[in-house]
């Protein structure tokens, strides 16, 4: 209705911006990297989820445009970052059959003077990821431009363990289903355990989301669970206070 009606104007009247949550070593509480996550600020709405705009924009090709300016926005703010740390983007799936998408990468990187080595795309586990051979090269591709890749949400979807197999990723992002509330949850606390295991055997990098509780945290340290991202540290702030919580170490 009135949002889908607004979106293709939004990008011009500038009404995106990013917030950057911190990822955090799990023992230290260093900041290992932040997520960036897009807002669009309505004039009539207020701030608007992604989860209400971007399914809206990937019925069009405006997800398109929306992916190519989080994508220049999270280079130009590295570009200001006095000590840089790896930014995460959510990419939807669909982005990775756009052709542009490596030029997009490599242009942004070329302006700003920032080495893609900073950057990890998310892909989302839980999406269809339709074609094998289509993504199996994408991924290639992009990892030898020196892009780290993630597969997000992991474990919530149906084909968490197939798609570990055949596409090769660096991290996984275990699901807050599992990481919310698990010192309270034998279950959960079980699945962390055997993902942990799971993820060093390919040699993976874990990330467990939405710690709120210092329980958990405890708990996560004890499955030898390295870094973490959750309310408990930040929530998504915006690009300068990112940048100030670095500043002061914590
Ligand atoms: O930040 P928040 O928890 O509200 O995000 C809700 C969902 O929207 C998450 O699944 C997140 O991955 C997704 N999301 C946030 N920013 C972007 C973005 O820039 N592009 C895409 N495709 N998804 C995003
Ligand atoms: O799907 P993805 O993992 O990209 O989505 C991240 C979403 O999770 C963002 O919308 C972010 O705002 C939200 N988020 C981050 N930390 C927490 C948390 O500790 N608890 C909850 N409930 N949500 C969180
Ligand atoms: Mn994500
Ligand atoms: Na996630």
């Amino acid at each position: 209705f009135e949002l889908l009606r607004d979106l293709p104007g939004a990008i011009e009247r500038n009404e995106f911006f990013l917030l950057y949550q911190p990822k955090v070593n799990a023992w230290t509480g260093e900041i290992t990297g932040a997520e960036a996550l897009m807002r669009w600020e309505h004039p009539t709405w207020g701030v608007v989820s992604p989860l209400d705009f971007i399914p809206l924009a990937e019925e069009s090709n405006l997800f398109i445009r929306l992916t190519d300016y989080l994508i220049e926005e999270v280079f130009r703010y590295l570009a200001t970052l006095p000590k840089k740390v790896p930014i995460s983007l959510n990419v939807s799936p669909k982005y990775l059959y756009h052709e542009q998408l490596l030029h997009t990468f490599e242009s942004a990187s070329e302006r700003y003077g920032v080495s893609l080595h900073w950057i990890e795309i998310e892909v989302a586990e839980t999406s269809q990821l339709d074609e094998p051979h289509h993504i199996v090269n994408i991924f290639s591709d992009l990892r030898a431009l020196g892009i780290q890749l993630a597969l997000d949400d992991f474990g919530k979807g149906y084909s968490s363990l197939a798609y570990l197999q055949q596409f090769q990723v660096n991290t996984i992002k275990i699901d807050r289903i599992f990481g919310d509330g698990v010192s309270e949850n034998n279950q959960a606390r079980a699945i962390i355990h055997s993902l942990v295991v799971l993820a060093k055997e390919f040699g993976l990098e874990v990330v467990v989301e939405g710690i709120e509780q210092m329980n958990d945290l405890l708990l996560l340290r004890q499955l030898d669970c390295k870094i973490i991202q959750g309310y408990l540290f930040s929530p998504p702030v915006r690009g300068e206070d990112f940048q100030e919580m670095m500043r002061c170490g914590t």
